[in-house]
C-alpha cells in the first residue's frame, strides 16, 4: 500500500487525500494508492460520498512529467477517472493551489469541482510538447464549451478560481482547509445543495469551421510544434461518446509522447529549475531592498525598470544632468510599456515611480544594499568606479557589474572587500529578458552568489551561474558560433538564406538579423578590441567591419544586412557587393550551401565553443547552458537547448562533423577533448548533468 494516497472515513464520508510531496504529480505511486483507495471507497457501502483533496502546497501538480519517456506502468491515469467516473458513489473534488494537467483531469472525472482559496488550474500540457490525455479534451469542452477549451488547451495557461468558476470548470469557489471544505461539501452532496453530474454524460457539439479555424490559428502562431495541433484534434473528437473520444484522445497522446518535442521541452523544463542547484544554495542571502544603479542608458535603464517592477527601491546614477533626465525619462517610459503589455498596473506604475530616485552624485550610495554598475564597457572606467564604490558603500553592500565581458577578478581586486564583488549580466532589453547570469568571480562569497540568485527570483528571471572569462557563458560561445556564419558568408551563403536557413531550425531570429536589431556597431567594437589577439592562424571575414564602416548599424541607421526602409525588410542591395569584394580578396570561389548544411555547421560550431566551456569550468553542467540559450539568446525551446540538441546528434558524429570540416579550417574546427572523450566512451551530456 503506498503512502502517497490515503483514505480516511468521516461519518458517511470517505476522503482520499493526495500526498505525494511537493506538488503531489501523479507518480506511479500516486496512481496506484489512488486507485487502490477508490476502489475500497466505493465498495464500501458505509461511504455515500467520496471527497478528493491534496495534503500540503497542492491538489495534484500533474502527471510525474519525470515518467514521461519511459514505458508506462499500468495503472495510467485516464483509467483510473473512467473507473472514477462510472463507480455508484458519488465522487467530489475539493481543489485548493494547483490542479495541472493530469490533476485538473482527475477533477474533471469528478461529479462537483470545489476550488478554495487562491486556486489555479489549468491543462499546460502543450507547454511539454504533448496533450490532456486523460480525459481533458474530452471533459474540458463539456464544460466550458468549444471555444473555451480550444483556447485553454493550445495555450495550456493557467487560469486563476473566478475564472475557472465563470467558465463551468469549478462548480464552487470558496475558502478554508481543503479537508474541512471536503467534509462539508460531502454534506452539501448528500442535502442536495452541491449538485452532481457526470461529466462524460454531458453532451456537446462540435462546430467543424471552428476546428478548422482552430488548427488554422495554431500553425500560424507555432509552426514548428507539432502538440498544438494534435491538441485541436483529439479536442474534435468530444462530440463522440467519451469512451470513444477518449481512445482518440489516448492515441493522439501517444503519438506526442513518442515526439523529440516532448523530450525538448521536457527538458526546458527541468533546465529551468535545474540551474538553481547551485553549490552556494545553503548560503543565505543578503538582503536587498535598495538598489543603486549606475548607468541610465539602455541596459542601466531596464535593470533600473526591472527593480522597480519587483519593488525595490532605485538609484539611479548618471555623470550629468541630462544624462539622468534621459535615463529617468527611459525608465518611465519602460514603465509605462509594462502597463500596456498588461505586465503592472496603473496603480503599481504610480508606486514604482515614487520608489525611483536619481543623483549625479555618487556618495548618495552610501545606503544602498546592491550596486548594478551598468557604464561604459571600459576596464578603467570600472575601475575607477569600483575604487569609488568601495570607499563610498556600507559594508556588507553588494558590488555588482553587469559587464557582458570584462575580468570581473581584475574589478574586485580594485576593491578592499572582493568577496562582496560580483557579476549579474543582464540582456537587453533588461526588464523583458528572462536570463541573468551571475557570474562569481574567484572571491566571491557563497552568501553574496546566494543574493545574485535570489534577486533573479524576486525579479523572476532564470539565473544562470558562470565563471569568469571573455563573454561568461552565452557570449563566449555566440562569439565563436557567429564567425561560423561569417565564415558561410565568405565561402558562400548569403545572410539572408543563413537567416532562413536558422529560423527554419526553431531560432527566433537568424544571426545576421539578431545583429541589426543590436547594432553592428557594437559587435564591431568588440572585434576591434579583440584584434591584437587574434591568432595568425585564424581566418578572418572583413565583411561585417565593411558594413558597419559604411555607416549600416543596422535599424538604428535604417540599413544594415537589410533594409528597414520597408517591412519585412528585404536585403541591403550594398552588402552583395562587399561580399564579393571581400571573396575576390580571399580568392574564394563561393559555392552553395544547402539549408541544412548551414544549420549543421552553425550549430556543431556552438557546440564545439559550448563543451570547452564545460571542460573550462565556466558552466557547471551542461543544462546550465541549455538554460542560457533558451532565456537569453531565442533557442527554440521545443529542442531543449543546444546541449540537448547534442545528444540528439550524438557525440560521435558530432566529431565526424568536426574531422570533415577541419579539412579546410583546422585552425576553427578543433574537437574539444571532452567530446571526443565521450565520443570514444558512448556517453552524452546528459549524463554530465546527473541524468544519465
Ligand atoms: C500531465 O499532467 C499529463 C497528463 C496526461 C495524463 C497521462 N512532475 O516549479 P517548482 C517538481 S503533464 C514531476 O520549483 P513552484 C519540480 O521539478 C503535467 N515533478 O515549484 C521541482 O523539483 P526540484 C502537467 C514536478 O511552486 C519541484 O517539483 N503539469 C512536477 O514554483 C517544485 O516545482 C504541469 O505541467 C511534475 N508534474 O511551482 C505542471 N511539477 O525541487 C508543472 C513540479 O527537484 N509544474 N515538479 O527542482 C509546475 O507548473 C510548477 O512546478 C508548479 C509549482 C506550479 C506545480
Amino acid at each position: 500500500m503506498s503512502d502517497a494516497v490515503t483514505l480516511e472515513k468521516v461519518g458517511r464520508t470517505g476522503l482520499i487525500a493526495f500526498d505525494n510531496p511537493p506538488v503531489n504529480a501523479a507518480s506511479h505511486a500516486l496512481r496506484q494508492g489512488f486507485q487502490d483507495c477508490l476502489e475500497r471507497a466505493a465498495a464500501d457501502d458505509g461511504i455515500d460520498v467520496i471527497a478528493l483533496y491534496g495534503k500540503g502546497r497542492s491538489f495534484v501538480a500533474g502527471a510525474d512529467i519525470r515518467e514521461f519517456g519511459k514505458t508506462p506502468e499500468a495503472p495510467i491515469l485516464p483509467t483510473i477517472i473512467n473507473r472514477m467516473e462510472e463507480i455508484a458513489t458519488p465522487v467530489i473534488a475539493v481543489i485548493h493551489g494547483v490542479a495541472l494537467g493530469g490533476g485538473l483531469e482527475i477533477a474533471l472525472g469528478a461529479q462537483a469541482r470545489v476550488g478554495v482559496g487562491r486556486v489555479r488550474v489549468g491543462l499546460p500540457e502543450v507547454t511539454l510538447g504533448i496533450l490532456p490525455g486523460a480525459g481533458g479534451t474530452q471533459r474540458a469542452p463539456r464544460l466550458a464549451g468549444l471555444p473555451a477549451a480550444i483556447e485553454m488547451i493550445t495555450t495550456g495557461r493557467h487560469i486563476q478560481g473566478p475564472e475557472a468558476l465563470e467558465m463551468g470548470l469549478l462548480d464552487r469557489l470558496t475558502e478554508g482547509d481543503p479537508r474541512e471544505v471536503a467534509l462539508a461539501m460531502a454534506e452539501e452532496v448528500r442535502n442536495g445543495t452541491l449538485p452532481v453530474r457526470t461529466v462524460g454524460e454531458i453532451a456537446v457539439t462540435v462546430d467543424p469551421e471552428l476546428i478548422a479555424r482552430a488548427k488554422a490559428e495554431v500553425q500560424a502562431k507555432a509552426p514548428h510544434l507539432y502538440s498544438p495541433l494534435k491538441c485541436v484534434e483529439a479536442i474534435a473528437a468530444c462530440d463522440k461518446p467519451i469512451r470513444e473520444g477518449m481512445d482518440i484522445e489516448r492515441a493522439l497522446f501517444r503519438n506526442c509522447l513518442g515526439s523529440p518535442q516532448r523530450a525538448g521541452l521536457i527538458h526546458a523544463f527541468f533546465a529551468e529549475r535545474a540551474v538553481a542547484k547551485i553549490p552556494e544554495r545553503d548560503a543565505t542571502p543578503r538582503k536587498v531592498e535598495r538598489v543603486g544603479i549606475i548607468g541610465g542608458g539602455t541596459m542601466g535603464s531596464g535593470i533600473a525598470t526591472a527593480c522597480l517592477m519587483a519593488g525595490l527601491s532605485v538609484r539611479l546614477n548618471e555623470r550629468d544632468a541630462a544624462a539622468l533626465e534621459r535615463g529617468r525619462q527611459t525608465i518611465l517610459s519602460n514603465l509605462d510599456g509594462a502597463v500596456k503589455r498588461g505586465k503592472m498596473k496603473p496603480e503599481a506604475r504610480a508606486e514604482a515611480e515614487a520608489r525611483l530616485a536619481a543623483s549625479t552624485v555618487l556618495a548618495d550610495f552610501a545606503d544602498v544594499d546592491l550596486v548594478i554598475e551598468a557604464a561604459f564597457e571600459d576596464m578603467g572606467v570600472k575601475i575607477d568606479l569600483f575604487t569609488q564604490l568601495d570607499a563610498i558603500c556600507k559594508a556588507g553592500a553588494v558590488l555588482a557589474t553587469n559587464t557582458s565581458y570584462l575580468d570581473i577578478d581584475r574589478i574586485a581586486a580594485a576593491t578592499g572587500r572582493p568577496q562582496d564583488v560580483i557579476g549579474l549580466h543582464f540582456f537587453s532589453p533588461a526588464h523583458i529578458m528572462k536570463l541573468l547570469e551571475v557570474v562569481v568571480a574567484d572571491r566571491t562569497a557563497p552568501e553574496v552568489v546566494a543574493t545574485g540568485f535570489a534577486l533573479a527570483a524576486k525579479l523572476k528571471k532564470v539565473a544562470v551561474r558562470a565563471g569568469v572569462c571573455d563573454g561568461f557563458i552565452g557570449n563566449r560561445i555566440l562569439t565563436h558560433y557567429r564567425k561560423a556564419a561569417d565564415y558561410l558568408v565568405l565561402d558562400g551563403a548569403s545572410p539572408e538564406q543563413i537567416d532562413d536557413a536558422l529560423e527554419g531550425f526553431g531560432w527566433a531570429m537568424g544571426p545576421f538579423r539578431a545583429n541589426d536589431l543590436s547594432g553592428l556597431d557594437i559587435g564591431y567594437a568588440t572585434r576591434k578590441r579583440r584584434a591584437p589577439d587574434r591568432p595568425k592562424a585564424e581566418r578572418y571575414s572583413e565583411v561585417p567591419d565593411r558594413i558597419a564602416e559604411a555607416g549600416w548599424l543596422g535599424r538604428k541607421s535604417g540599413m544594415g544586412y537589410y533594409d528597414h526602409g520597408t517591412k519585412p525588410a528585404p536585403a541591403n542591395p550594398g552588402v552583395a557587393g562587399i561580399i564579393d569584394t571581400v571573396r575576390a580578396e580571399h580568392g574564394v570561389t563561393p559555392r552553395t550551401f544547402t539549408d541544412a548544411e548551414i544549420v549543421d555547421r552553425y550549430m556543431t560550431a556552438m557546440i564545439v565553443e559550448a563543451t570547452r566551456v564545460i571542460e573550462d569550468g565556466i558552466a557547471q553542467r551542461p543544462i546550465d547552458i541549455d538554460a542560457t540559450f533558451l532565456f537569453g539568446y531565442g533557442f527554440p525551446r521545443w529542442r531543449g537547448g543546444p546541449m540537448h540538441y547534442a545528444d540528439t546528434l550524438g557525440a560521435r558524429r558530432l566529431v565526424e562533423r568536426i574531422e570533415t570540416y577541419a579539412q579546410d579550417d583546422p585552425h576553427y574546427w578543433q574537437v574539444p577533448p571532452l567530446l571526443r572523450r565521450m565520443a570514444d566512451e558512448g556517453t552524452t551530456f546528459a549524463d554530465l548533468n546527473g541524468e544519465g
